[in-house]
């Protein structure tokens, strides 16, 4: 009895001890989590991470077990490696996934609970653990190795998002993007919990995915991008691949082929989808509107349903955008009448229709989103025709416009968007007319006509993206640019050990 007090106490002072010294952090109300969560409740000791902590997963969930691998992989950074073990009841130590209805956190929530000797993650779905995962990778110290004891801070968290779509869009099109930057800019989406990337597959420069039943899109369409470089595309199969990828990070792509306009890469490729039946020359430039398919040709709606049947087959997700935006040579009455047909194409193939503001001109299938970007007219028409809106106001959200002038990528036609100015609105009050019931969530978009890789993305992406993940999961009065900037500056050493190349804006007091 005395040897176990003695040893307790012996404990109790060594935690006390590490606590002091400032390496160890017991308060989990300190950690510097993005989205910020719905609510943190610290109990003030420490949990301690071992190379032999084994990761228990509930039994039955494949996706809880691709959760599992993932969180492994963080962990063996730190421990050299991580086991991972499914069970049948909650084990008494180590850490544990598992999946359990809650109403109080809806349908992605979910509840992490750090004590001394066991961690238990409980999700309401495979997403809601996955979120779980994120908010613990979060409380490691970053750059750490198990030479020294590592130590998370004890506690609860529960949490869920705000809206249901937290996304961001890459545009392939402008530049092709590989597989492998891909599934890094994946990797950011997770981070901080967006669920939707939005691939922009087809534009006036390149077509970027295989379509087997009109080869030339990629023989021909693809063989370009802005500035004249080689371009790329997908095959099926790699798409397969990122859609996967995405999925066990519980994100949905979401494809869009953007058109009437937007689409001289494809009348490039094939003569007979141009009005006056000649093809046109590649284009490496940036300019926008200068070209459309022709809406009164049967062959276009043939070429459509071939493009989105296909197109539907490899996707898993709930949505298909038709772009729509910037038609600017094909007639008001002729946009109408293809959007509405197009539209009756996507709901054939079983998916539901997004499409950029304009769209919102046309008669609007059930279930149709309107993405608002620039018009607040369009999507307050939307609105009434009972479309949804995802917000993407292209003055707040486009990652793509300059933080200032002295921005080295990044257009400005929108403004400049400084890191503040990026975080501080409120998707629900931003438009008159559009409320919070109206809106499915936000997305980020990033046009590539500046960034030619991955590298050269993430001057734009960071450190904004992950205030729109905050602005998507996080209730508007829990936010706030002041107490926001100084958990953001904690994220400058995670960019650092990501190797992510992020704008140092001067608004942020970054940690050294
Ligand atoms: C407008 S946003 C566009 C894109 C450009 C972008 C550049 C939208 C629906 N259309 O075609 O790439 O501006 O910021």
């Amino acid at each position: 009895m005395k040897k176990i007090t003695v040893s307790a106490l012996v404990a109790a002072l060594f935690v006390l001890f590490q606590a002091c010294s400032e390496k160890i952090e017991t308060d989990l109300t300190k950690t510097a989590f993005i989205p910020k969560p719905v609510s943190i409740a610290a109990t003030g000791t420490a949990f301690e991470i071992k190379k032999s902590t084994v990761i228990y997963v509930q039994e039955g969930s494949e996706q809880l077990l691709h959760t599992a691998g993932i969180l492994a992989a963080e962990i063996g950074k730190v421990t050299g490696q991580t086991r991972v073990q499914t069970v049948s009841e909650a084990p008494s130590k180590g850490i544990y996934l598992a999946i359990q209805e809650n109403d109080d956190l809806g349908k992605e929530g979910y509840e992490l609970n750090i004590g001394k000797k066991l961690i238990t993650i409980t999700g309401t779905n495979a997403a809601g653990c996955f979120y779980g995962v994120q908010t613990l990778l979060q409380t490691l110290p970053v750059n750490t190795s198990l030479e020294e004891p590592l130590y998370l801070a004890t506690g609860t968290v529960r949490d869920y998002p705000e809206y249901g779509y937290r996304g961001a869009m890459l545009d392939v099109a402008r530049h092709f993007f590989t597989l492998e930057e891909v599934k890094q800019y994946i990797d950011f989406l997770a981070m901080y919990k967006m669920n939707a990337l939005h691939l922009h597959l087809s534009d006036d420069q390149g077509w970027r995915i295989e379509i087997k039943s009109w080869p030339k899109l990629t023989e021909i369409g693809a063989q370009t991008e802005v500035g004249g470089g080689e371009g790329g595309f997908y095959t099926q199969e790699q798409y397969k691949e990122l859609v996967q990828y995405a999925a066990d990070r519980q994100i949905m792509i979401v494809p869009e082929i953007d058109m009437p306009g937007h689409t001289n890469a494809a009348l490039a490729s094939y003569a007979e989808l141009n009005c006056d039946g000649k093809a046109r020359d590649l284009y490496t430039g940036t300019e926008v509107g200068f070209s459309t398919l022709c809406t009164d040709k049967e062959v276009t709606y043939e070429f459509i349903d071939d493009v989105l049947r296909e197109l539907a087959a490899l996707t898993p997700g709930e949505y298909i955008h038709i772009g729509g935006d910037e038609s600017h040579v094909t007639a008001h009455d002729d946009y109408v009448y293809f959007v509405n047909r197009v539209q009756k194409i996507v709901e054939k193939y079983g998916k539901k229709v997004i499409g950029w503001d304009e769209i919102a001109n046309a008669e609007l299938v059930d279930d149709a989103t309107v993405q608002f970007w620039a018009d607040v007219k369009n999507t307050t028409m939307g609105v009434e025709k009972g479309a949804k809106v995802l917000m993407s106001p292209a003055a707040r959200a486009y990652l793509d416009m300059q933080y200032d002038s002295t921005s080295q990528y990044g257009l400005h036609w929108a403004g400049y968007i400084e890191v503040d100015h990026g975080y501080n609105w409120d998707p629900a009050t931003l438009v008159e007319g559009v409320t919070k019931e109206n809106i499915i969530g936000i997305e980020a978009p990033l046009w590539s006509e500046t960034v030619s890789n991955i590298d050269e993305a993430e001057y734009l992406v960071f450190p904004r993206l992950p205030g729109y993940a905050e602005i998507g999961w996080t209730a508007p009065a829990q936010r706030n640019w002041d107490e926001y900037k100084t958990r953001l500056a904690k994220h400058g050493k995670r960019f650092e050990a990501l190797g992510i190349d992020y704008y140092k804006s001067a608004l942020v007091p970054w940690e050294e």
